[in-house]
Parts: C-alpha cells; sequence; structure tokens
C-alpha cells in the first residue's frame, strides 16, 4: 500500500523527523489496521458524496465545514455479526451539536452511527415527544396536540432551509472499522480547505477490536467450559495522524469522557499534550448534559448550567459552540 493511501500526504510527513517509541508504537497500530482491515464497501460512494459536498462549499466565500461523529461504535464478534459489543452513546451530543453549527452558517458532515439521533428529526424521535402522537388525530380534522405546532414549524422550517441549501451530508457507520476508514477518507478531503475546516470527534470510539485475522467466521458457540474468554487488540489512536498528517491546518475539538471527576482535566489535558490538536472538550458520564470543561492549551474553562437553565431544557451545547466558533474563526485570522 502506498503512502498516499495511509494518508500520509507529503505536506507534513518528514521523513527525517525523530519519532519517540509510543509514537513508533501508535504509527504501527495504524498501519497494521489499514493494511489488515476490509476497507467498507461503499467507501468509494462516500469518498465522491464528501468531495462534490467539500468541493460545492469550498467555492462560497467564507463557508466554513465542519465534521460532528456522533453516537458509538460497535466492536463485532464475528465476521458473519451476531453479537457485538456497543456503548452508550445515543448520538445526542452530536444531533444537538450540528444543529447549532448549521445555526451559524457552517456546512455540516454528520457521521454518525447509524439509527442514532438526528438533526431535526431528533425532536420527534424520543418516545416521550413522539411524531405519531404529534400526529393523532383529535377527531374533528385537528391534531389531539396542538401545543407542539410552533415548535414543530419551527423545526420543520429549519430542516427545510438546510435541505434546500444542501448544507446537511449524513453517512452512517455502524463498527468501529468502517468509522475509522470513513473519519480517514472524510478527513483528507475536507482538510483540503485548510483552516476553514473544523473536526468535532463526539462519537464515542471503542478503545479496542479484535482484528479481521483474529475474528471466528461463524456464531460463537455455548457450552464447552462454559466461558467466553476474549482477546481485544487497541484500536489505533487515529487523532495523532489526523492532527499531524491528515489535516495539519484544521481546527481540531476532540471529546474526552469519563466517569471519576478528579481526574477529568488532567486526561483532557494529557490529551491535548499528546496529539497537538487544538481543543478539548471534557464530560462526565452523569452531568454531560450540563457541565463540560473547555479546555485548550491556555485556558480550562467551566461551562455550566445554571438550575434554571437545567429546568428550562437548555441545550448546552448552545452554551459552549459559540466558544468553539470564536476560535475556529480565530484560527482562521492567524492563518492569514
Ligand atoms: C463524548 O464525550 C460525548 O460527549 C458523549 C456524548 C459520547 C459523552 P451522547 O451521544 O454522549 O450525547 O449520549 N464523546 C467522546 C467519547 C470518547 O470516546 N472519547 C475518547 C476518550 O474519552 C477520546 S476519542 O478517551
Amino acid at each position: 500500500m502506498d503512502d498516499e493511501k495511509l494518508g500520509h500526504r507529503s505536506q507534513s510527513s518528514a521523513p527525517h523527523q525523530r519519532i519517540n517509541a509510543d509514537e513508533l508504537r501508535h504509527f504501527c497500530q495504524l498501519f497494521r489496521f489499514f493494511l489488515a482491515q476490509q476497507a467498507p464497501l461503499n467507501l468509494q460512494t462516500v469518498a465522491k458524496r464528501v468531495a462534490a459536498f467539500v468541493e460545492k462549499h469550498s467555492k462560497i466565500s467564507g463557508r466554513k465545514i465542519v465534521l460532528v461523529t456522533s453516537g458509538g461504535t460497535t466492536v463485532p464478534l464475528e465476521t458473519q455479526t451476531v453479537r457485538f459489543i456497543d456503548n452508550f452513546s445515543a448520538g445526542t451530543r452530536g444531533a444537538i451539536s450540528t444543529e447549532f453549527f448549521l445555526d451559524h452558517g457552517y456546512a455540516v458532515i454528520f457521521l454518525h452511527r447509524q439509527y442514532s439521533l438526528l438533526p431535526y428529526s431528533r425532536h420527534y424521535s424520543h418516545s416521550t415527544n413522539c411524531f405519531l402522537d404529534f400526529m393523532a388525530s383529535d377527531g374533528n380534522g385537528g391534531v389531539k396536540a396542538p401545543q407542539y405546532t410552533p415548535k414543530m414549524l419551527q423545526v420543520l422550517n429549519k430542516y427545510t432551509a438546510v435541505k434546500s441549501a444542501g448544507l446537511l451530508e449524513t453517512i452512517s457507520f455502524v463498527d468501529v472499522n468502517e468509522y475509522l476508514f470513513l473519519l480517514r477518507e472524510i478527513t483528507l478531503t475536507l482538510s483540503t480547505i485548510n483552516e476553514r475546516a473544523l473536526f468535532y470527534l463526539a462519537a464515542a470510539v471503542s478503545d479496542f477490536y479484535i482484528p479481521i485475522g483474529k475474528m471466528v467466521h461463524h456464531k460463537i458457540q455455548s457450552g464447552g467450559e462454559g466461558l467466553l474468554k476474549l482477546e481485544l487488540d487497541q484500536v489505533p489512536k487515529v487523532l495523532s495522524p489526523l492532527v499531524k498528517e491528515w489535516a495539519p491546518r484544521a481546527y481540531v475539538v476532540s471529546f474526552k469522557l469519563e466517569t471519576d471527576p478528579s481526574i477529568l482535566v488532567q486526561k483532557a489535558q494529557g490529551a491535548l499534550k499528546n496529539y497537538g490538536h487544538q481543543a478539548v472538550i471534557g464530560n462526565i458520564l452523569s452531568t454531560r448534559k450540563h457541565h463540560v470543561v473547555l479546555i485548550t492549551s491556555s485556558e480550562v474553562k467551566d461551562v455550566r448550567l445554571n438550575e434554571f437553565q437545567i429546568a428550562e431544557n437548555t441545550e448546552i451545547e448552545g452554551v459552549f459552540i459559540p466558544e468553539i466558533i470564536s476560535r475556529h474563526d480565530a484560527w482562521i485570522r492567524q492563518s492569514k
């Protein structure tokens, strides 16, 4: 496989640069991954769609494009997959964030887990605010729940405007393999707009997987010792090549998820230092909807909803996304 396929474009892959042992290990993991794993069947179709989307928007003066990743990746246990490991993410963060980026004039590539929440439709796909309840007739030609009409209309208008302007490209993945191939493909294309590209990596990506060469083909059988022993390899850390090689001029925001608040900031700062990107948003599983920490090389900023905002169901993304956008704008200005 040639360098271009592995995503090593000439612009920053200085061959004589010294790398440390950790970087070498990560490079080998990444190399092995893309060499051994099978690319998703729709990769070329997606590549064409993304290239057309980026080309169209790159011609519009001042138009910025953000890649939002959203939802959790699965880890299949068999190649004919009956069982897989999954995680909790419903894609709420990614779907909400996409709407705010669109509100602020961005074009959005939304790379999401199949059947996770989607921008706009998410307002009516939840069981407590079901589309069918809204549509239910009152028996007199009206709807049973007219209180939803103004909000529904507002969402519908935004959705229609975004659709007709072609501002949203949605691409889905299921497992971690598909996610990584698609991420690399999209990144290499999006990087062509340099600083105008924003990466907002909110997907909950598996840390471990079973390489295709070690996976059984047929359904794992029960019986025998009554135990299932699995050996999982580490998923390659793609943030490093993404930042350093695939899209070195883009503004990159990653997310750090923890359950222990006492290590969040330190872990997020560690990620920033290791990968050399621009910002990390740290969040704790149980409080992620009303508290995040925005971390850059020079700041640690707590973003918290107050009790009133929580009671009003304020979306925290509406508070911290303008902060991200102003930093992205400064990044663009500074490059000129
Ligand atoms: C996040 O931390 C997201 O905010 C959530 C959103 C997944 C918590 P929901 O989809 O949840 O709204 O239910 N995403 C990043 C998670 C992650 O896998 N981060 C890695 C890590 O923490 C780094 S890439 O090590």
